[in-house]
């Protein structure tokens, strides 16, 4: 058997889990175990070196993991995004806070066990911000980890919450306790993700999602009616930069960190000039704005772009994918080949 260690990917199935299985296992310093609702498609189990079908609320299934893992790394992806959250609230909280709760008394009881700090991945999201009004939006402009943070969706009070979780595990777990200075804390790393785009998969449940539905849906030659209006703005990112700025901040030397959570970002651009983009590339194209009152608000409350100087500081955070590539060299023509198979 290898002695590589173990990354834990939970999520695994989703849009960013899929892709970042195939980038661990290009990157060959781990073994990939991964956890998710439904089992893993055939393609990506080869890849890893083993898969669980199972369900992160299950303490018994994340006990038996620590015990026949011995995990250096989790990335816990899986959660209940946005437009779900807000249809299943209950739901949402239960996935994204007691579910997270779960992972991180698990790989604090490894770093404890193993005496080492297993590395917690945890991708938050723009949704943790909330600005009141629009005319504060476009005052605000790019907004800092800091500000703004009155989030308007259940999704987002969870992943402001996880994040809170992650920093109290890392830096004040059971601090009335005789050996906490002795024993070996969990190393929480959060980043919040703008609205991502992949040329794979089209998402579910998120109030980003008008983005990557768009560009589908035009591949497709189908008719695509938007959710929100032209005028929405926020911030978005192609998966690869996406999965690019996980491993960046798996690799980050503790000491150069000082944010729990950082933010990162790419381009951002308004729905009409999204939409303008798509048509460039799928001239048939028809698109049409029928904006969704509540989805729009979300979508208004979220900010029209971040500032991610913190991240670029410790951590050497670049993007590779500016708008044009991301269109031009990634988006329009994965989408197009994926399609015409
Ligand atoms: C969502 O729309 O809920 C997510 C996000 C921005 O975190 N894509």
């Amino acid at each position: 058997m290898s002695n590589r260690p173990v990354a834990l990917v939970t999520g695994a199935n989703g849009e960013i889990g899929r892709s970042l299985i195939e980038r661990l296992h290009a990157d060959g310093r781990y073994r990939i175990v991964t956890l998710d609702l439904s089992p893993l498609p055939e393609r990506y189990r080869p890849l890893c070196d083993e898969t669980y079908a199972g369900n992160i609320l299950d303490r018994y299934l994340l006990d038996q993991l620590a015990a026949h893992h011995e995990i250096e790394a989790v990335f816990h992806l899986a959660a209940l995004l946005s437009t779900r959250g807000e249809r299943d609230p209950e739901l949402a909280h239960q996935i994204n806070v007691e579910g997270t709760l779960h992972l991180l008394r698990m790989a604090q009881t490894l770093s404890a066990r193993l005496d080492r700090s297993v590395k917690f991945i945890f991708p938050s999201s723009i949704a943790v911000y909330g600005i009141p009004t629009l005319a504060e939006k476009r005052a605000l402009g790019r907004v800092r980890e800091p500000q703004g943070l009155e989030p308007i969706t259940m999704y987002g009070v969870n992943k402001l919450y996880a994040e809170h979780l992650g920093r109290y595990f890392m830096r004040h777990y059971r601090a009335l306790s005789a050996n906490t200075e002795r024993t070996a804390r969990l190393d929480f790393r959060g980043i919040r993700f703008p609205g991502l785009i992949s040329a794979e998969t089209v998402p579910t449940g998120g109030t980003s999602d008008y983005g990557p539905e768009m560009l589908h849906a035009a591949a497709q030659s189908k008719p695509y009616a938007c959710f929100v209006g032209p005028e929405a703005q926020i911030p978005f990112m192609a998966m690869p930069d996406a999965v690019a700025a996980l491993m960046g901040l798996l690799d980050a030397p503790r000491e150069s960190l000082t944010l729990p959570s950082y933010n990162v970002g790419a381009f951002s651009l308004s729905a009409a000039e999204f939409a303008t983009r798509v048509k460039n590339a799928f001239p048939g194209a028809e698109i049409t704005f029928a904006p969704d009152a509540a989805r729009a608000r979300i979508v208004d409350s979220w900010p029209e772009d971040v500032d991610d100087t913190a991240a670029r500081t410790d951590w050497n955070w670049a993007p590779q994918y500016g708008i044009d590539r991301a269109f031009d060299e990634y988006l329009v023509p994965s989408i197009r080949a994926r399609y015409q198979k």
